[in-house]
């Protein structure tokens, strides 16, 4: 809940600055007299308008006072109508639903965690793009995740490193905060702090995700003293002003955090390239992620001695004892730090990532990611209109099962657990076979082309 009204925060702050951008840039395009309208009178379109975009093979763009509308499906962006530059084209967003049979529409928006099956805009008419925008975990919505429904999309902006605009490294703002020593404590410090502190620390108040790492890590603490701050396996209390989940990225929780050797980071779930904070995190620190989540993780890690990454299949006793010997060890403990001492990434895949990447995360110079997807769709729409214009045969964009997906769920079965009150665990493995025949059938009934109720959506579900 926290990080997502934190997200919502970022959305909002994105939305005025973006709405302030907007401004600027109307006052400028203007002046330049490159408009001939102002953009309140751009929603008005009509067919014989398009019509005009298509056939007026002179019409530069910034001529024509018409722009395909591009709708999203989910009120992410809450912007009833606004026009945006995409380089040299331009395309008319918004969120209001009644421009789904609007000539001009050519495209529809939809963000993963609200993608609900009980109003999609059909019927889908041949020139109706649809686009995907999930960046967060697999539990908020595992039905995206099977072949049948992420295919019905032509275009993804996914964490998949396979998808349109991967969003992989959404939760890293540079390789500059990897490098940087700001919170850096000396082995010596963290050995003088070992007389108060365990070698371990694990913060995490989303308690039974799909990854059930907290199983693991109950099961590890019989084996090694790990303090734990978050409301999981709660044992240690954080300063009462660090206590908001909030205050998760305040400097005061960094310098706790930063006394540590080794930082548990578990991810909610274990899918390729689903990687989040909870790895960034320690190595900005430089403290040693001891790392559980996507199995692909040594692409992104920032060289090949960074982190120690957990094998599930062996028994946590065995990651106790190695980190153990690695507590007693400085020399060896300080080889995974080697690279943060020369300050120096090596995994030439992730510098590259971060160059080439078009978009900034909490950087107010760069795009957002919703802006670069915003415009990744309208430059495509546009880029048919053009063939179409030349009399070339369409481009076709479609998404492939690669560009979000994830493996079922798996519990550790371990002779015992937590002492835990909390069903949730259980639901996850369920969940996801349930997911299979939803997304089964939400394609069925998709490709029928026409609504559906949410009644004749479980029919289908349970019709097997
Ligand atoms: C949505 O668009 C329609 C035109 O397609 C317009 O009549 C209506 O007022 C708009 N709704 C809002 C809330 O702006
Ligand atoms: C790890 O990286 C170092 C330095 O970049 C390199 O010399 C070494 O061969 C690499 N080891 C492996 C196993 O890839
Ligand atoms: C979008 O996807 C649909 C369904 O797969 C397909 O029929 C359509 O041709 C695609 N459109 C584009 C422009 O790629
Ligand atoms: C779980 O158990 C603990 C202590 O046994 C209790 O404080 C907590 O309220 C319980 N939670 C739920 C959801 O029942
Ligand atoms: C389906 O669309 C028709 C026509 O637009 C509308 O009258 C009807 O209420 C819709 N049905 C559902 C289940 O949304
Ligand atoms: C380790 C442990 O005690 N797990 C229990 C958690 O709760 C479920 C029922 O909700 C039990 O089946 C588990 O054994």
């Amino acid at each position: 809940m926290a990080r997502l009204s934190v997200r919502k925060l970022f959305g909002l702050c994105f939305c005025i600055s973006s709405f302030l951008f907007l401004i600027i840039t109307f006052q400028v395009v203007e002046e330049m007299g490159q408009f001939e309208q102002t953009a309140h009178t751009l929603p008005l379109k009509d067919t014989d308008e398009l019509t005009h975009v298509h056939s007026n093979r002179d019409s530069t763009l910034f001529k024509s006072q018409w722009y395909p509308s591009i709708v999203w499906w989910s009120p992410l962006t809450g912007e009833l109508g606004h026009l945006r530059e995409c380089g040299n084209n331009g395309c008319f967003f918004t969120i209001n639903k009644s421009y789904h049979s609007h000539p001009s529409t050519q495209a529809f928006l939809f963000y993963g965690t609200d993608f609900n099956i009980d109003s999609l805009p059909l019927p889908r008419k041949e020139n109706h793009q649809w686009a995907l925008f999930h960046e967060e975990s697999p539990k908020n919505n595992y039905k995206l995740f099977h072949e049948p429904v992420i295919t019905l999309f032509n275009h993804t902006a996914t964490f998949s490193q396979h998808s349109h605009l991967p969003l992989t490294t959404q939760h890293l703002e540079s390789l500059h905060v990897l490098t940087s020593l700001a919170f850096f404590l000396p082995l010596a410090q963290k050995n003088h702090l070992r007389q108060t502190l365990a070698p371990v620390v694990y913060v995490q108040s989303d308690c039974d995700p799909p990854s059930d790492r907290d199983v693991y890590v109950w099961e590890l603490m019989k084996h090694i003293q790990v303090d734990s701050y978050g409301q999981c396996l709660h044992n240690k209390d954080l300063p009462t002003h660090l206590r908001e989940s909030t205050a998760m990225e305040e400097q005061g929780f960094y310098q706790i955090l930063a006394q540590y050797k080794f930082i548990l980071a578990f991810e909610n779930a274990v899918c390729d390239d689903y990687v989040t904070e909870k790895l960034w995190r320690p190595l900005k620190l430089g403290v040693v992620p001891v790392y559980f989540g996507a199995p692909n993780i040594h692409t992104w890690l920032p060289s090949n001695r960074s982190a120690i990454v957990v094998d599930p299949n062996e028994p946590p006793e065995k990651l106790a004892q190695y980190l153990k010997r690695l507590d007693k060890n400085d020399w060896e403990y300080l080889t995974y730090l080697d690279w943060k001492l020369k300050q120096e990434v090596s995994n030439q895949r992730l510098v590259k990532e971060l160059r080439e990447r078009q978009w900034g995360v909490q950087d107010v110079n760069q795009d957002n990611f919703i802006d670069v997807f915003e415009c990744m769709v309208c430059n495509r729409v546009w880029e048919n209109f053009k063939r179409q214009k030349k009399g070339l045969p369409s481009r076709v964009w479609q998404a492939e099962g690669d560009h979000l997906t994830c493996p079922p769920p798996k519990m550790f079965d371990f002779a015992t657990g937590p002492p835990n009150n909390s069903s949730l665990r259980h639901i996850w493995r369920s969940s996801y076979e349930q997911s299979v025949k939803e997304a089964r059938a939400l394609r069925q009934l998709t490709l029928r082309n026409r609504n559906f109720t949410v009644t004749q959506f479980w029919r289908e579900v349970f019709s097997d």
